[in-house]
């Protein structure tokens, strides 16, 4: 009798509880502190996407795959955790993976969730719908790629790209999901028993002491000792532990692009203003979390005194970034944060800051230079110059400093980056290492959404065109996003002409007095077409107090603007045109 009414009770309990691909994947991810997904929907991903919304992950849905991989990228930037972006199979996927790349040559951490095709079908090349070998695709383009094809390896598949994306140098990772994993059930109880909490994901790598006394040798014995910031230092969150180096050391610094503000470009050792000063004449480089790469001409040639003898110290997590360009003098491999507290203690109370000779000549060029900056800045010519335009958008910033700048373009990216001041640590986001076009939008989606700050995109109207779709996506979850197009009627300039004479109109340039602000207007946005820079002062000053997505079209002279802005001598010239255009002016 017992055993019957046992033998009954078994088979009225309900079956065991299950779990599948879809809700472990979203667990792990949860698990481990991922809050936000950068989405694009499609099969097989749709439902994922769908079920990571209904258990609390914020799912931002883009409209290319590029935007949310960007925003993705950014995030990790900003935030320090791996940026997550979603897309389905083969063109979302390839979509999604130039932000990958982007990502990984940054040397911030971000993970590519792609939907995939079963590998039966894919490996016979059978023919699926959207069919592609995608982990074989992505793994040259990142810094390690997972497959997972069993429901129970999901929690061991995302612990290894958290892991990956974010230890030692930072980079992109690729997770690769086929349709059917996700469809995969098994043992509730086991499912979540198979997760994994990321312990420690990036652990405190420790210079070694003789590493830290030969760089505080080599820069005792210096002169004319300069630092440059990078943005791995901004990346680091080591803000505090940066700036005592910085002002206990005493020596300027210059920062990168995107290490703006980890000092404020106001501080008195920023030497922004005396580059060209300073590159040349220092004796001693100290590198913190920058590379010396292009962005630095490899640390040769004129700009640099070429030839030198300087002496370079430099702090990075990756040992192989050493003597890459230059020979490094006094290596220090850890991370940031470990690298400072140890040089700091390594100085003590005695250091010795540089002499007036050289802290006082550079401070010199520093104010004769932002003197006559200052001038340009407050002109009234119409149509606007980039600087009438850029006056108000650095003093926009000034007054609200924790606004996060996104930039992007040529003319427009290069005099924004020397004309508007950055006054705190990751309060810009560009074009990065690869320089590339069509970041903004992502970058300010991921600024606003991971930091609730407001956000000002300096855009080229070139660069705007790459992802300026977004906009509707600015609309749809109501961002504080101010974009402001620097509209020159083109590509550097809007007044170039078809060398044939034919009726095409030059490669370089656009639809002339083009009304992109009306792109923002046709999803609810507010749309300004602004003409001088009064005009263009209450409309920024509108958006960024307002917090209404906002477009705002700066007419620039079609003529302001420089072939590439800064970087026009890594154009190949070419001899045989040169020579034809003297050939020509010699027979008029
Ligand atoms: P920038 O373009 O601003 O000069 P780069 O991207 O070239 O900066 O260089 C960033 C460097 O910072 C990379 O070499 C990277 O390995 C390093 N890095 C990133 N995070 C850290 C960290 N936490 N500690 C030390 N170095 C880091
Ligand atoms: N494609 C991608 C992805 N990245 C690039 N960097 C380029 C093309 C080439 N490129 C530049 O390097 S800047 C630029 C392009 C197309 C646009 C410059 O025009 P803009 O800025 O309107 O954005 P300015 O103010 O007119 O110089
Ligand atoms: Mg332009």
């Amino acid at each position: 009798m017992a055993q019957d009414s046992a033998a009954l009770a078994a088979s009225d309990a309900p079956a065991t509880e299950l779990t599948d691909g879809f809700h472990l994947l979203i667990d792990a991810l949860k698990l481990n502190g991922v809050e936000t997904i950068y989405n694009v929907p499609g099969i097989p991903i749709t439902d994922l996407g769908r079920y990571a919304q209904g258990e609390g992950l914020r799912v931002l849905s883009f409209r290319h795959e590029q935007s949310a991989g960007y925003a993705a990228a950014a995030a990790g930037f900003l935030t320090k955790k791996p940026g997550v972006c979603m897309t389905v199979s083969a063109p979302g996927f390839l979509n999604g993976l130039t932000a990958l790349a982007h990502a990984n040559v940054n040397c911030w951490p971000m993970i590519l969730i792609s939907g995939s095709s079963e590998r039966e079908v894919v490996d016979l090349m059978k023919g699926d719908y959207e069919e592609l070998d995608q982990l074989a695709i992505a793994k040259p383009l990142c810094k390690a790629a997972y497959r997972i094809l069993h429901a129970e390896d999901i929690g061991i598949g995302v612990a290894r790209a958290i892991r990956a994306a974010v230890t030692g140098r930072p980079g992109g990772v690729y997770l690769d999901v086929p349709g059917a994993l996700l469809g995969q059930t098994m043992d509730a109880i086991e499912g979540r028993k198979s997760l994994i909490q990321v312990v420690d994901p990036a652990p405190a790598h420790f210079p070694g002491p003789d590493a830290v006394q030969r760089a505080l040798t080599v820069m005792k014995e210096a002169k004319k000792p300069l630092i440059i910031l990078g943005k791995g230092a901004a990346y680091a969150q080591a803000d505090d532990q940066v700036r005592q180096l910085v002002e206990t050391l005493g020596f300027p610094f210059l920062p990168m692009s995107m290490a703006k503000g980890l000092l404020p470009d106001t501080h008195p050792q920023c030497a922004s203003a005396a580059r060209s000063l300073v590159l040349k004449e220092a004796d001693c480089v100290f590198l913190i979390g920058a590379r010396l790469n292009w962005l630095l001409g490899h640390g040769k040639g004129k700009q640099w005194g070429e030839p030198h003898s300087k002496k370079f110290v430099q702090i990075d997590i990756d040992p192989k970034e050493m003597d890459s360009n230059q020979p490094i003098h006094a290596p220090l491999v850890g991370d940031i944060e470990s690298c400072c507290t140890a040089l700091l203690e390594g100085m003590g109370d005695a250091w010795t800051k540089p002499s007036v000779d050289w802290t006082g000549a550079v401070s010199a060029k520093v104010e004769g230079n932002v003197a006559k900056m200052a001038s340009r800045l407050h002109n009234n010519s119409n149509p606007m110059d980039y600087h009438a335009a850029l006056g108000v958008l650095k003093q926009a910033i000034a007054d609200r400093p924790d606004a996060i700048l996104v930039n992007e373009g040529a003319n427009a990216l290069d005099l924004t980056r020397s004309v508007v001041d950055i006054h705190k640590p990751r309060k810009r986001v560009d074009v990065g290492t690869w320089g590339i076009m069509g970041v903004g939008m992502g970058n300010a989606i991921a600024a606003a959404v991971e930091t609730g700050c407001p956000v000002l995109a300096v855009e080229g109207d070139s660069a705007f065109g790459f992802c300026g779709m977004e906009v509707e996506t600015i609309c749809r979850y109501n961002l504080p996003i101010c974009i402001v197009i620097m509209n020159n009627n083109g590509i550097y300039r809007g007044d170039d002409v078809n060398r044939s004479g034919g009726a095409d109109p030059a490669t370089t340039v656009f639809v002339p007095d083009s009304r992109y602000e009306m792109m923002m207007q046709a999803f609810g946005g507010v749309g300004v077409y602004a003409r001088t820079p009064d005009e263009l002062n209450r409309a920024v000053a509108e958006a960024m107090d307002g917090g209404k997505p906002t477009l705002i079209n700066a007419v620039i002279d079609p003529a302001a603007g420089k072939e590439s802005g800064n970087i026009g001598s890594l154009n190949p010239t070419s001899v045989v045109a040169e020579m034809r255009a003297k050939a020509k002016a010699q027979s008029q």
